[in-house]
């Protein structure tokens, strides 16, 4: 099954990753969030492909998505949305494969809460890793550190972004009590 944004083939990118992290999202709306994610993966040469699935709106392209994403190769799924956040559980209930939820602040949230709540307040038995408000960026990075334990050059590569971040600080903090 190929999904794609208006019924196009999946934006994927190959290189030399070959495993897959499958970023939806409730709707196109959440697009300038989950962006975020998709950024990651291109940074850390991850195969990746991103669409818009809905549990509410499209409940059996969400069962179809969930039910062969394992099969097809994906390894984790970020899964983002926002007010009535269904979709990640939704999903996770469906897969083995692991899912990292984004809270989305959307156009139909109250303040954000009811998309963190949604996404994060699971029943035991199907967890969903949740990430804070629009932290697509730290879910992209959550699934590369969880392909990277199979992955001992993508986990090189982690070490190598954690440690411009610490270099980073270290430089700031420097500057400041000079
Ligand atoms: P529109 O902008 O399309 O009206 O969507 C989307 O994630 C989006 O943040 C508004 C918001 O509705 C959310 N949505 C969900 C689900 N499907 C769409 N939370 C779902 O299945 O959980």
């Amino acid at each position: 099954m190929v999904i794609g944004l208006k019924n196009q083939p999946s934006k994927q990118l190959t290189n030399h990753i070959e495993m897959k992290v499958g970023i939806i999202m409730g709707s196109k709306s959440d697009l300038p969030v989950m962006q975020d994610a998709a950024d990651i993966c291109k940074e850390f040469g991850v195969d990746f492909e991103i669409t818009v699935v809905s549990a509410h709106r499209t409940p059996d392209r969400m069962f179809s998505y969930a039910k062969e994403a394992a099969s097809r190769g994906i390894k984790v799924i970020i899964a983002g949305a926002g007010g009535a956040a269904h979709l990640p559980g939704m999903v996770a209930s469906i897969t083995t494969v692991p899912v990292i939820g984004v809270p989305v602040k959307s156009s139909n949230s109250i303040d954000g809460w009811d998309s963190i709540l949604s996404i994060l307040q699971m029943p035991n038995g199907i967890p969903v890793a949740t990430v804070a408000l629009n932290a697509a960026k730290n879910a992209g990075l959550l699934a590369v550190q969880i392909l990277s334990t199979a992955k001992p050059e993508l986990a090189e590569k982690m070490q190598a972004y954690k440690d411009t971040l610490r270099a980073k600080v270290e430089e700031t903090a420097a500057e400041m009590e000079s």
